[in-house]
């Protein structure tokens, strides 16, 4: 059984505890126990993560690399909060790595401030998950199912 890898950017610890018209009211461990359902569904394990440190997350995806040349990794779903909009370092490390990844984001940022509207993920990524609520996970899982 390979495994799918969940990452999650800075302040997504804090999911759950604010801004509940933007980002819902389930927190991080909610969002954690739906991935679970959702990778039993598709015949994954699962590993899940947050850090609110960007090297942190530029090594768990050269772990990442690793594994998905060792054939134990499905791919990566990535939410990379607001590195998603700064961060040349996690774009070089998805494209140095050619792992499969799954962009997302819980709010639709298209529709929200114009700062969020770029992304330095997408251009690396395979596919993009916006807009869904914490449900994205879960079609994401699915999304990454259909690549295998
Ligand atoms: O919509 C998403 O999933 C985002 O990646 C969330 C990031 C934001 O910077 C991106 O533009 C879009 C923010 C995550 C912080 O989430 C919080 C949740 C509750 C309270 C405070 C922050």
């Amino acid at each position: 059984m390979k495994t799918a890898l969940i990452l999650n950017g800075p302040n997504l610890n804090l999911l759950g505890t604010r801004e509940p018209q933007v980002y819902g009211s389930q927190t991080l461990a909610d969002v954690q126990g739906l991935c679970e359902q959702a990778c039993l569904a598709n015949g994954f394990a699962l590993d899940f993560r947050q850090s609110n440190h960007e090297g942190v997350l530029v090594d768990w995806l050269h772990e990442a690399g690793r594994l998905q040349a060792a054939g134990t990794l499905a791919g990566v779903i990535l939410n990379a909060g607001a590195y998603t909009h700064t961060s040349i370092a996690l774009h070089d490390a998805i494209k140095g790595t050619g792992i499969t990844l799954i962009e997302l984001h819980i709010s639709n940022v298209h529709a929200r401030e114009a700062f969020r509207h770029y992304s330095y993920i997408s251009p690396a990524a395979k596919a993009v998950m916006v807009g869904f609520g914490v449900n994205g996970y879960a079609l994401a899982i699915a999304g990454l199912a259909g690549m295998q």
